[in-house]
């Protein structure tokens, strides 16, 4: 009798990777108005008042603060859409993106 030989049938399930988080880091300067900065923040990030305040100050003391992580183009649309704001009134505001560790 000849021997069948059969493979097992294991169905390998494709691997769906995380995406890479990427965070927008808001820098600050000597120049952008507290508020303008508020604004902003609120605007592009959808930050609350309250949470918009504290990013805000926290750059101000601290020279930067992380707003947020998204994916990498959201990252980089977003921080490139609130810079561009910031150009559009005279301010050198600045948003900066970095992958997360
Ligand atoms: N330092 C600015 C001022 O004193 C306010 C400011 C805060 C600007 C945070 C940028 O990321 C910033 N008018």
């Amino acid at each position: 009798m000849p021997e069948i030989v059969t493979k097992p049938r294991t169905k390998t399930q494709p691997k769906i990777e995380r995406p890479k988080l990427y965070k927008v880091i808001l820098l600050n300067d000597d120049f952008t108005p507290r508020e303008f900065v508020v604004t902003v923040l609120k605007g592009e990030f959808k930050l609350s008042e309250d949470q918009a305040r504290r990013v805000m100050i926290t750059a101000h003391q601290r020279g930067v603060c992380v707003v947020a992580v998204f994916t990498r183009d959201v990252a980089e649309t977003k921080a490139t859409r609130a810079t561009d704001a910031a150009k559009a009134k005279g301010y050198p505001l600045m948003f900066t993106t970095e992958p997360e560790e």
